[in-house]
């Protein structure tokens, strides 16, 4: 696998320097200063680039070029946005770029309750925890209509949840849910959030499968056309939150979006993480049968708490995802395809000296370099007994 890391850019707290001396040959960046909509010109693609590659690594891939929600929604200037990004695509192939994540998930993006979860090492980690959120929902954001989208008993227990535990869990968990979009400092407010919903009125999981559709009818043709694989990114949660829908969470989900538009520049990115966090998604069947179309690979591991949707991040090689299976399948596919695929270990805890600094949450460098560590080693140990 080509090994990589996330960098927000210039401003992040982790160096080039430090993710070359994690090991990396690539970067994963993206304009985070441009507002999502707009077009990415070739001057400023190259000017990133140009910083990366005087770090001595290339930038691999593009995560994320941000879909705009008119396109998620099919409404608006959506016409004018599918143009522009038609437009961005030409220009980072004109810089040499190949691969472009992005993702679905209507107005949020990743989700978590608590970003700072205490693991017993001291370490801090990522987690979803079910009540939480679903008091969030109720009882903080109080979005309209939303005990309609709950069982008695999970209403209850979100009750229970909210009644015992004190202001500052509270606070902790309405700013977790609240952060705002990866790579930016902002953090959305409820009120945001809550007109953002409102926009989303009469769009169900079928009609935002009919507007990705309809987005990937019009891009995937000039991705081809540039020589650009495109890599969608899994809903994270994997499930639908907050009433909205989400429609890339299963291997059913993969499998319909790779059909509407069936090239090989119509790809996913494999987040094992994401896909993960479901029990009925089987990762190793996945990676087997949309193996040529996965340009992207996302390792990380979570482990389910109980049956209920909690999860938190666990090591990289622990968890539920049996990660020496995945690798292992990886590895088959590189073979086959004759290709190395890039990999960044996704997240990583806080530890050592990094849980005195502040960095986005997840990407702080230690945790991340230890799971790339042992990923590569995993790879490393496979690769020569196989
Ligand atoms: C979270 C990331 C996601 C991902 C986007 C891709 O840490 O994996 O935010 O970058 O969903 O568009």
């Amino acid at each position: 696998m080509e090994q990589t890391m996330r960098w927000y850019g210039p401003n992040d707290a982790v160096s080039l320097q430090d993710i070359r001396q994690a090991g990396c040959t690539g970067v994963v960046t993206a304009l985070h200063q441009i507002p999502v909509g707009d077009v990415w010109t070739v001057e400023e693609i190259n000017k990133r680039k140009a910083l990366i590659e005087n770090a001595g690594m290339t930038w691999t891939v593009i995560e994320s070029l941000p879909v705009h929600e008119d396109i998620k929604k099919r409404s608006g200037n959506y016409k004018q946005y599918i143009d522009n990004y038609k437009q961005s695509l030409r220009n980072v192939a004109k810089c040499g770029l190949r691969v472009v994540t992005y993702n679905f998930m209507p107005i949020l993006d990743w989700l978590r309750t608590d970003i700072e979860y205490t693991l017993s090492t001291g370490s801090k980690a990522l987690r979803f925890e079910r009540a939480a959120f679903v008091a969030f929902d109720l009882f903080m954001l109080k979005r309209p209509g939303a005990e309609k989208d709950y069982p008695k008993e999970e209403i209850e227990k979100a009750e229970k949840w909210y009644q015992s535990r004190s202001k500052e869990a509270i606070d902790k968990v309405y700013r977790s849910a609240l952060l705002g979009l990866p790579g930016s400092d902002d953090s959305f407010t409820a009120e945001q959030v809550l007109a953002a919903l409102k926009t989303y009125e009469g769009i169900d999981a079928a009609k935002l499968k009919q507007n990705l559709f309809h987005f990937l009818e019009q891009i995937i043709p000039v991705a081809e056309e540039v020589g650009v694989a495109m890599a969608i990114h899994p809903d994270d949660p994997p499930y639908s939150v907050l009433g909205l829908p989400r429609i890339v969470s299963t291997a059913k989900d993969a499998e319909e979006l790779l059909n509407a538009v069936p090239s090989s520049s119509n790809g996913l990115c494999f987040c094992t993480g994401s896909y993960g966090a479901r029990p009925d998604n089987n990762l190793v069947e996945m990676i087997r049968k949309f193996g040529d179309n996965i340009h992207f690979l996302h390792l990380r591991n979570t482990k389910r708490d109980d049956g209920e949707g909690n999860f938190f991040e666990a090591d990289h090689l622990g968890g539920d995802a049996d990660m020496y299976e995945v690798v292992k399948e990886i590895v088959l596919l590189m073979r086959r395809r004759g290709e190395s695929i890039p990999m960044r270990p996704d997240h990583g805890h806080q530890m050592l000296d990094d849980l005195n600094k502040k960095t986005y949450p997840g990407y702080s460098a230690i945790g991340r370099l230890k799971g790339l560590a042992e990923l590569r080693g995993l790879e490393f140990g496979i690769s020569r007994s196989i």
